[in-house]
């Protein structure tokens, strides 16, 4: 997306729109000719596409990549190939997200399916492998490798829910994972549900939900339950919850800020969540630190016929992919029983499951609350001083403030030049303004007031 270009000055003298640059530079035109001339340097790479691939910048009429000569550089079409051929794969793109490809800046699944990453695409499913397949062609280090089980050696040792913390830190360093069993008692574990489903009837009756899951964007069976800190008092305590200290700064750091808490009810008959990593919000993508951990709340048993969160063990390591993003083969559900905490790095390619069960039928919904860190420097997913209700903000302990951006790093954080590592803030009314005095240009010993 391009820049905004800036209204009315409010100081006629600040009116800087005769400046001859800046507006120039950001024209989709000019994008258009540099992604065309991205395309063009990699035709001879292009040609593993064996395919034809359309490309389409806005309303512009589209690219053909012809790349089915065997053995020589793909073409560069500007109307369909002579022969008829329909294209393989139509690819709809900003041109500025092809350069940014080709500048390792734009992750590729991201850059192509960002709008699609809780919904759905309108693209063909059969064609999006294509599509990547190009896009990937065009970065730096060219396609990941496919993301796949480990050996049968390590099989044996995959996650499983256990109360030993250590394994369970030993599991997510090995597999990106791990279950820490009894996290939560059966009636810690009804309290937290009760809140979640009587929480989403609410949110439905007053036609506020937010539904997903379905061939439509917006709609489906799932429903998420948004910003849990303005939902009731059992999600502000489960901040409280001694497994975020044991696990969230032994990854990513001091000062971990909540990046999205939300609940996810997935229902019969959804469609599976695109496989995802949790570090979209990481661009230029960066593979090798993990910023995120998630942990989430199974409140119920969760397995592989109610929608478990499907996973691939080990692909938090690499530079690998699935092959198929909107597919779950070759991926496992993280089953474990209700009360488990399952504790994932945000690098692992995982995604919400097929729930199978019959509409309806008793127990078949799959309640879970995730409660999403990332590391300190990184803005939320969930804007939570422009969210946050004032009710809930002048109730909250220093300690959920902190995770909600209240508090200084010692770099980021601060208000009005206070930045010191672990300063607490409150959202202020007086926050200094412009308060002008007459100045002496050639006053000599400053003070600060009387
Ligand atoms: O609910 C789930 O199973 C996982 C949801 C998820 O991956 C996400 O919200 O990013
Ligand atoms: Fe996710």
């Amino acid at each position: 997306m391009a820049g905004v270009l800036p209204g009315k000055p409010l100081v006629p003298e600040l009116d800087f729109s005769s400046q001859p640059y800046g507006k120039l530079s950001k024209s989709f035109d000019n994008d258009v000719v540099e992604a065309r001339r991205v395309i063009e340097e990699k035709l001879p790479i292009l040609a593993q596409l064996n395919a034809v691939v359309s490309v389409a910048f806005g309303t512009n009429s589209p690219l053909f990549v012809d790349a089915r000569a065997p053995d020589s550089p793909a073409k560069l079409l500007d109307s369909p190939p002579e022969d008829g051929a329909e294209p393989d794969s139509q690819v709809t793109i900003q041109p500025a997200s092809i350069v940014q490809f080709s500048q390792g800046h734009l992750e590729p699944r991201f850059g192509l399916f960002k709008d699609a990453y809780l919904y759905d695409t309108a693209m063909r499913k059969e064609t999006i492998p294509l599509a990547i397949k190009f896009a990937d062609l065009l970065t730096p280090q060219g396609p990941p490798a496919e993301a796949k089980m480990p050996c049968s050696e390590a099989l044996e040792r995959l996650p499983v829910p256990t109360e030993d913390i250590a394994q369970v830190k030993r599991d997510i360093k090995e597999f990106g994972y791990g279950f820490v069993k009894n996290a939560l008692t059966p009636v810690q574990v009804a309290v937290l549900r009760k809140a979640v489903e009587e929480q989403a009837a609410g949110e439905r009756k007053a036609g506020i939900a937010k539904m997903d899951s379905g061939p439509d964007a917006g709609s489906g069976p799932n429903q998420r339950l948004w910003v849990l800190t303005n939902k009731g008092d059992e999600f502000l305590d489960l901040l409280n919850h001694p497994l975020i200290d044991e696990i969230v700064p032994w990854l990513i750091g001091d000062h971990a800020l909540l990046h999205a808490y939300a609940a996810n009810i997935a229902r019969p008959g959804n469609i599976p969540m695109q496989m995802h990593t949790d570090q979209v919000a990481i661009q230029p993508p960066i593979r090798d630190v993990v910023f995120g951990v998630n942990i989430m709340f199974c409140l119920t048993d969760m397995h592989s016929s109610n929608g478990a969160t499907r996973v691939i063990p080990g692909s938090h390591l690499g530079h690998v992919a699935p092959a198929d993003i909107f597919s779950t083969e070759g991926t496992i559900a993280a089953e474990a029983p209700a009360g488990t905490a399952f504790v994932f790095e945000s690098r692992i390619w995982h995604g919400t499951g097929a729930n199978t069960l019959t509409p309806g039928s008793p127990d078949s919904e799959r309640p879970a609350i995730l409660m999403f860190f990332m590391r300190s420097f990184i803005r939320s997913q969930e804007n939570y001083p422009l969210s946050l209700r004032p009710d809930v903000a002048s109730k909250l302990s220093k300690r959920q403030r902190k995770f909600l951006g209240f508090c200084a790093t010692g770099a980021v954080g601060g208000q009005d030049g206070d930045i010191r590592e672990g300063m607490y803030f409150d959202r202020r009314k007086d926050c200094p303004g412009a308060i002008r005095e007459p100045h002496e240009r050639h006053m000599s010993g400053y003070t600060n007031g009387v």
